[in-house]
């Protein structure tokens, strides 16, 4: 006789996907047809350039799950146990670019983050009621703005037989945040289940012949919704007992979990950047883009078309003066934060490192006041310049790749003559201004 095992759902296919009770396998193809449940799919999921993906890796042991995103920001999640409760394996699933689209986690699937898969085992069951399992602290390396949680296939079972088992439904609730608790905002998935903003819970439980995603086993995504540097899950089971019950009750909690990003405009010559979204902007705000992958793939937006805030006017006109352009660039920064810019003088098609302007923002500061000194006379007419604001002086080197905070703003502008003294400001953004030396 065999031990029942649930395993987590991988990439859940309705059409082949099958999950081992009683040791038999057994498929599920129609048990999703014949259940009054809602499969949320994800419209607009394109294929997507995944070799730009960064790194997004989890390590995982009993009591600390540690991973980084692509852009850089390193979470770290603390388990704690409740009761009795033990981690009987903790595992990682790496992200995978050739795993199958997943119709119940967005934006980011198995395709583009990494995950960490615990099976809690020796939990109180209690018959037909709940018992909690374990809490799941995340802190982030800096604060982070909206970060989506995906669950996949948490769930469980026990018993060493189909007639004498113990399903257990789970529960997802939001314990607390720093500064402040968030609060769950379903973006994907979680058929049968009910999700508000303090609680991930099945609409009912009942009896099943067999268990996947949305039957005892659950799929989803959801934003944690609010910018926080910390948050705490818990994590909690419903039993469903038959016949005389198993042995060895056992939860998976699956999770993955993947940040907003703001990615470059500009034509793909300029190459692409990418900030994980924080609590710091360039402008008055910033806004997400790739809703639905991660990645660092150009956008190449015309001019204009996007929502960046910080240059006013299409197209903002720079006028020179003594060869040096200054710039006053309007920011909200709660962290320490830098702004660099580059500006397409010699119009080649891409940022140089001549073209590159830096200055630091003060703390508490509005604005940011950037001078460039260009080594020839530019030429008139249109050109790309691309704004960042990192949180460190070494991450304004590169007009391109990940920052794991802050914002990139591109802006296609117009390069005029300028005169000494005079206002040249369409925007009122922009000036020209003296050399000060
Ligand atoms: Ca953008
Ligand atoms: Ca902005
Ligand atoms: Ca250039
Ligand atoms: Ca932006």
């Amino acid at each position: 006789m065999t031990t029942p095992r649930g395993r987590p759902v991988r990439g859940p296919r309705s059409d082949r996907t099958t999950i081992d009770i009683g040791g038999s396998k057994v498929a599920i193809r129609g048990l999703l047809a014949g259940l009054a449940v809602v499969l949320v799919g994800v419209p607009g999921l394109v294929p997507a350039a995944y070799a730009d993906v960064g790194p997004s890796s989890f390590t995982n042991a009993a009591a600390t799950a540690v991973g980084r995103t692509p852009s850089g920001v390193t979470v770290t999640v603390r388990k704690k146990m409740i009761g009795k409760t033990r981690v009987a394996s903790a595992e990682v699933l790496p992200a995978n670019p050739a795993a199958d689209d997943d119709e119940y986690l967005a934006p980011a699937n198995a395709k583009t983050a990494a995950g960490f898969i615990d099976l809690y085992e020796d939990f109180a069951a209690r018959p037909g009621g709940w018992s909690d399992v374990a809490t799941l602290t995340f802190t982030f390396s800096r604060p982070v703005r909206d970060p989506s949680l995906h669950v996949f296939g948490t769930g469980g079972s026990s018993g060493a037989s189909t007639a004498n088992r113990d399903d257990f439904w789970p529960a997802i609730d939001m314990v607390s945040g720093l500064p402040v608790k968030p609060a769950f905002a379903k973006t994907a998935g979680f058929p049968g289940y009910r999700v508000s903003a303090g609680t991930i819970e099945p609409e009912r439980v009942y009896s099943v012949r067999s268990t996947t995603c949305g039957v005892v086993y659950t799929c989803g995504t959801v934003k944690v919704a609010g910018t926080v540097t910390e948050f705490t899950i818990k994590l909690r089971a419903r039993d469903v007992r038959y016949g005389a019950g198993g042995t060895n009750p056992q939860v998976w909690g699956s999770f993955k979990l993947s940040l907003t990003e703001d990615v470059s405009d500009a034509p793909v010559s300029y190459g692409a950047a990418a900030h994980a979204i924080g609590d710091s902007f360039l402008g008055r705000s910033v806004s997400a883009d790739h809703g639905a992958a991660v990645g660092t793939r150009v956008r190449g937006l015309p001019a204009g078309t996007d929502d960046d805030d910080a240059v006013t006017g299409s197209p903002a006109r720079v006028a020179s003066c003594d060869l040096t352009y200054s710039l006053v660039v309007p920011v909200r920064s709660q962290s320490p934060a830098y702004v660099a810019g580059w500006i397409d003088f010699n119009h080649n098609g891409r940022f140089d490192a001549d073209e590159r302007a830096v200055t630091r923002v003060a703390d508490g500061a509005l604005a940011a006041t950037l001078k460039w000194t260009v080594t020839q006379t530019p030429r008139t007419g249109p050109a790309w310049m691309r704004l960042r604001l990192v949180t460190s002086a070494g991450a304004t080197a590169s007009p391109t790749g990940w920052a794991d905070g802050g914002e990139v703003e591109d802006h296609q502008i117009e390069l005029v003559e300028g005169t000494v003294g005079a206002d040249t400001a369409e925007s009122g953004a922009w000036r020209a201004e003296a050399a000060t030396n």
